[in-house]
């Protein structure tokens, strides 16, 4: 198909005005066949940008390495460039769109030189599900091509769907690269300079312009760009919910089936916990999605989601088939792997994969690399955020239903991050406001230093949002009470929970085994839901009473009750913190629904004492 053949025209405007700015040497549409996929992974590798895995070991899969430079979400090159600095709140990156689109569009100039521009027409969400959403992805990156063609639907037949005027979120992408006359990359991965990376979007517009980054949410845009950041925007003004949450189907050994979807920030295991093997037995859990939930009101007055993504962009590093099994088989075939370690036969090997290198690799830097265990500090062989790029069908934990258009209804909503103290196992809230409430406080233990933060201090992450809410987040809490309010029957709406599997003891270990022992909790959520579960009314919620969850073997009786202590001190200074260094910042856009719950717990701890 040629971009003449584009019945939509201003669809086929737009990607000529882009071409004409970005002066590329062709125009090429991705089409969503396999074929066109195969022949573009050959080109990649026939140009040395990635290599071919044995087919005995990772069938039509390949390794990438990027550059050491592109590893990561480039937080504070993100930008939220609504018309004023008020809308895009405090917690985000702000730009005048005006000048920003200035800036841009001399960065695209002549940009795609040398190379050809792609036209990658997306859906998030099933095909033709009154939930998803169509955007169109203009990208010279033929590692984005192929990304997008597992993580999103691609093809023709999202042109179908547009026919000759339907809507679609325009997302521009070029790694910034121009090639001179003869110039090539000789196989390197192409990317500008940091200074030089924007990863914008205009949220009144709902435009996303993505510029010098080749990497995972930075150029992939249908994720955190589309499913999240303009999503929310798109959701507050039709109210619905587009969040960072995994979604995962439980099942009682009774046969009877419940929807839980769960935020968590970036690194506390969403994956694991939407693929885990529960270790009680009878129960099931499959999964319906492991990053991002859209959910809006079915008629019946319930919550229903669907998972917008069709693929897992998922961490490699950790990964092994004991902590996650059902993610080793999803990449087992038809999976890009970026910046994995290879082993002389042609696999992939990375750190926490549950075994030795088997010899020396080529780490993620290109370089050999041989295991040496007696060094401490010896840096690892894949880079700690390297990824794998796996088909969602392939996890054997699938749900049947993961692509029904009208999604799955919610029972549960989970909020957790990383927290050593305070935060108990789970605790339930005693309504929609309330788990607001909850929502907002969350917070998670930094873990690598990042964003100038000091290891081992809470970050707040409130909703695990805190990078992805494409406004300003005291509006978006009140979005959150207006869509309980908007319920027709309040006892629809999901029962939210706050979960912590992270406590650690005085010498810093994990207390609760967490992974398959995490169905422990989910239990506890499901009988909660039914109404069974066996609870105690506390100063924070409703917790599980102290024989309420069976103790997974290792866990001591006493380090149950630590489990599942008020920790009233704790919660005093969590208290404080949240009033002093959280709350401000939100202003008078701070519902002031939240500062009462603060008002009550506070009042609640201290009666306790
Ligand atoms: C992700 C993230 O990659 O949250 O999903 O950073
Ligand atoms: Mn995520």
């Amino acid at each position: 198909m040629n971009v003449n053949d584009i019945k939509h025209a201003k669809l086929k405007k737009w990607i000529l005005d882009f071409a004409e700015l970005t002066t590329p040497e062709q125009i090429v549409i991705a089409d969503g066949s396999s074929a066109q996929y195969d022949e573009l992974i050959a080109s990649q590798i026939a140009d040395g940008y990635c290599v071919a895995l044995n087919p005995e070991k990772k069938p039509h899969s390949v390794a990438y390495n990027s550059d050491p430079s592109d590893v990561a979400r480039v937080e504070n090159r993100t930008y939220i460039a609504s018309k004023t600095k008020e809308a895009a709140g405090p917690t985000n990156n702000w730009i005048d769109p005006v000048a920003l689109k200035e800036t841009m569009t001399d960065l695209y100039r002549g940009s795609m030189k040398g190379r050809t521009l792609y036209v990658i027409p997306f859906s998030m969400g099933p095909l033709g599900s009154p939930i998803a959403k169509i955007g169109v992805e203009l990208t010279d990156s033929i590692y984005v091509v192929l990304n997008m063609m597992i993580m999103t639907r691609v093809g023709t037949k999202v042109l179908d769907l547009l026919g000759t005027d339907g809507y679609f979120v325009p997302c521009y992408h070029s790694v910034g690269k121009p090639l001179a006359e003869g110039e090539s990359d000789n196989g390197q991965w192409p990317c500008a300079p940091l200074e030089h990376k924007y990863i914008s979007h205009f949220p009144e517009t709902r435009e996303i312009w993505s510029y010098g980054s080749g990497y995972g949410g930075n150029a992939l845009l249908g994720k955190k760009c589309l499913a999240l950041r303009i999503a929310s925007v798109l959701a507050r003004d039709e109210g619905w919910l587009a969040e960072h949450m995994l979604i995962l189907k439980i099942t009682s050994p009774e046969g009877k089936s419940r929807y839980v979807t769960g935020a968590f920030p970036s690194a506390c295991g969403k994956t694991n916990l939407a693929m885990l093997i529960p270790t009680v037995p009878g129960w099931k859990v499959e999964t319906i999605g492991d990053d991002i939930a859209w959910m809006k009101f079915g008629d019946d007055g319930r919550l229903y989601a669907i998972n917008p993504e069709a693929g897992f962009f998922g961490v490699a590093p950790g990964t092994s088939l004991q902590s996650n099994y059902n993610a080793m088989k999803a990449a087992e075939k038809n999976t890009i792997f970026t910046n994995c370690a290879v082993t002389e036969d042609k696999d992939v090997w990375w750190e926490g994969i549950g075994y030795d290198a088997p010899g020396p690799v080529i780490d993620w830097l290109n370089n050999e690399w041989v295991q040496d265990k007696s060094n401490k500090d010896q840096k690892p062989a894949a880079n700690p955020n390297a990824r794998f790029t796996a088909p969602a069908a392939q996890a054997p934990s699938i749900a049947a239903e993961w692509e029904d258009p009208k999604g799955v209804p919610i029972s549960a909503i989970l909020f957790g991050g990383r927290r050593p103290k305070t935060v108990p196992l789970v605790h339930m809230s005693h309504d929609w406001n309330h788990g607001v409430f909850l929502g907002s406080i969350v917070g998670s233990e930094i873990t690598a230093a990042a964003l100038d933060l000091k290891v081992g201090t809470i970050r707040r992450d409130p909703f695990a949002m805190l990078p992805f809410c494409g406004y300003h987040m005291g509006e978006y809490f009140q979005h959150w009470i207006n869509i309980g309010k908007a319920a027709k029957d309040q006892s629809k709406l999901p029962k939210i929970f706050y979960v912590n599997w992270f406590r650690r003891d005085e010498n810093k270990h994990f207390i609760w085994p967490g992974f398959g022992e995490n169905s422990r909790v989910l239990k506890w959520v499901f009988e909660a839901c039914e109404g069974t579960a066996k609870t105690v009314d506390t100063p924070i919620g409703v917790m599980p009473s102290i024989d309420a969850i069976d103790r997974p073997e290792g866990v001591t009786e006493a380090q149950m009750k630590e489990l599942l202590e008020v920790d009233i001190d704790g919660w005093l200074a969590e208290v404080a913190d949240i009033r002093e260094n959280h709350y401000p910042k939100f202003g008078d856009k701070l519902p002031k629904e939240l500062s009462v719950f603060l008002d009550q717990l506070e009042a609640n701890l201290k009666a306790a004492k």
